[in-house]
């Protein structure tokens, strides 16, 4: 089940750049209705638990320890919510495919974040985080399902780029962008190292075009 989302894709715009540094967090919310209001923007970070979410939320707006990171799997139980300015947020939603959470909580974690992506409509885009080792697992695919039949703009990044040899980490992307084209899905894909500061400048411009779709009357 979703909801009907209209979304325009493919459009040019001229759009402002947001000054992500500027971003700080709000709370911690284990329920639906502690979120702020339903208004503004939202751009979500989804993916494995451990793939690297809360490190590129740090990266992205170059604030260190603004999102907890965490070499143990599982930690981010709760949706956590970072404004950037008064009108936009980015959301750090809780990993899935951890196996060692017990099974009924980590259920509850997703039935959470089925409902965000299924109700949320200030939600503008996803953005889907994958070790670049490990790319388009059961979940992954299910969810990049789910968000074309929604309409739910998707971008996806490969982290964790510097753990693999160059020429490596371009293969991995080709195979991944070919895997989507052969659905007939249009994503965006790109490398992405909160390591090495590799792929900022992309997160930025697709961040930035997402955001500005309020400015543009695409609400
Ligand atoms: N080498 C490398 N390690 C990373 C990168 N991003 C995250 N990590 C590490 O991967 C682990 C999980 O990161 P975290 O951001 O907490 O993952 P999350 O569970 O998806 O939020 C931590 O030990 C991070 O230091 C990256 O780009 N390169
Ligand atoms: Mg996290």
């Amino acid at each position: 089940m979703c909801i009907i989302r209209s979304f325009v894709l493919d459009t040019y715009y001229s759009v402002n750049t947001l000054n992500y540094n500027k971003a700080t967090f709000l709370l911690s919310a284990v329920e639906l209705k502690q979120l702020p209001a339903d208004e503004g923007s939202e751009v979500a970070i989804i993916g494995r638990s451990n793939a690297g979410k809360s490190s590129a939320i740090n990266t992205i707006t170059s604030i260190k320890g603004l999102a907890r990171t965490s070499k143990t799997p599982g930690r981010t139980q709760a949706i956590n919510v970072f404004p950037i300015d008064s009108h936009n947020r980015l959301i750090d939603l809780p990993g899935y495919g951890y196996t060692k959470a017990p099974i009924m909580v980590s259920q509850r974690w997703m039935d959470k974040v089925n409902e965000y992506l299924e109700t949320r409509a200030c939600l503008r885009g996803l953005i889907l985080v994958m070790d670049i080792r490990h790319p388009l697992k059961e979940q992954d695919q299910r969810l990049i399902d789910w968000c074309v039949g929604c309409k739910l703009p998707l971008h996806i990044m490969l982290t964790k780029t510097d753990k693999l040899k160059r020429a490596k980490a371009q293969n991995t992307l080709q195979e991944v962008k070919k895997a989507l084209e052969e659905k007939k899905y249009k994503i965006s894909v790109q490398l992405f190292s909160s390591l090495e500061h590799i792929g900022i400048e992309e997160i930025h411009e697709q961040l930035d075009s997402w955001f500005n779709q309020d400015t543009h009357g695409k609400k």
